[in-house]
């Protein structure tokens, strides 16, 4: 049975649970509270050097991290991960484009809003968040605007990636009211057979 080491308001961790909640695979839940310290004791870091939640651990020990390396291993071989060479490639565009394009704007003006509640000496970098978060928002909208999913008709591990910090993008002081290619998006994957929500 796979240990999942998460945080269940961490959207980096949501995407492990959401996939295997979706494969209906079992896990064993391993809380890890990143506001105590506990990704930086010796123990966690033998599981990831870098000390970051989330990490997927094997039966055979083998521990693995990067929440989006962690979809792709975990969709391999299912309807979730194209394997015609274009698609899976704008798959992985998607996820590249969460992690350095999203995740650090909506992500970080989350943790500024619903973790520390705006405190005065963060606010520059809290707007800084917002104007490239919106940034990325809009890049989405024009891809859901046109498809029902980020890699056209079919759902996949990019929606997955996109989703876990977009649909609580509200924490971060995002305004999702103007997207409605997002909004009917979000939908769409809250209606996925086996969904479950962050915090169920
Ligand atoms: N790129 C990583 C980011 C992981 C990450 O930033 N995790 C946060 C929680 S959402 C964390 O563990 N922070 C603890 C720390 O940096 O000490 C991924 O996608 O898995």
């Amino acid at each position: 049975m796979y240990k999942v080491y998460g945080d269940y308001n961490s959207g980096n961790c949501y995407k492990i649970k959401l996939m295997l909640n979706l494969l209906g695979s079992e896990y064993q839940w391993v809380p890890v509270d990143i506001l105590k310290g506990e990704t930086q004791t010796p123990a966690f870091l033998e599981k990831n050097p870098n000390g970051k939640i989330p990490v997927l651990e094997l039966d055979d020990g083998t521990c693995l991290w990067e929440s989006n390396a962690i979809l792709n291993f975990l969709a391999d071989g299912t309807a979730y991960l194209p394997t015609e060479p274009r698609l899976r490639t704008q798959v992985l565009q998607w996820q590249f484009f969460e992690q350095y394009s999203h995740e650090p704007s909506v992500a970080v003006a989350r943790f500024i809003q619903f973790y520390l509640s705006l405190p005065a000496e963060r606010m520059a970098e809290y707007r800084a968040a917002q104007k490239s978060g919106y940034r990325a928002l809009a890049v989405m909208e024009q891809q859901l605007d046109r498809t029902p999913f980020l890699v056209g008709d079919s759902f996949s591990i990019a929606d997955i990636a996109l989703y876990a910090y977009t649909h609580v993008a509200h924490q971060g002081g995002f305004d999702l009211a103007p997207y409605s290619g997002i909004r009917k998006w979000l939908d769409r994957v809250k209606d996925q057979p086996g969904y479950v929500g962050m915090l169920d």
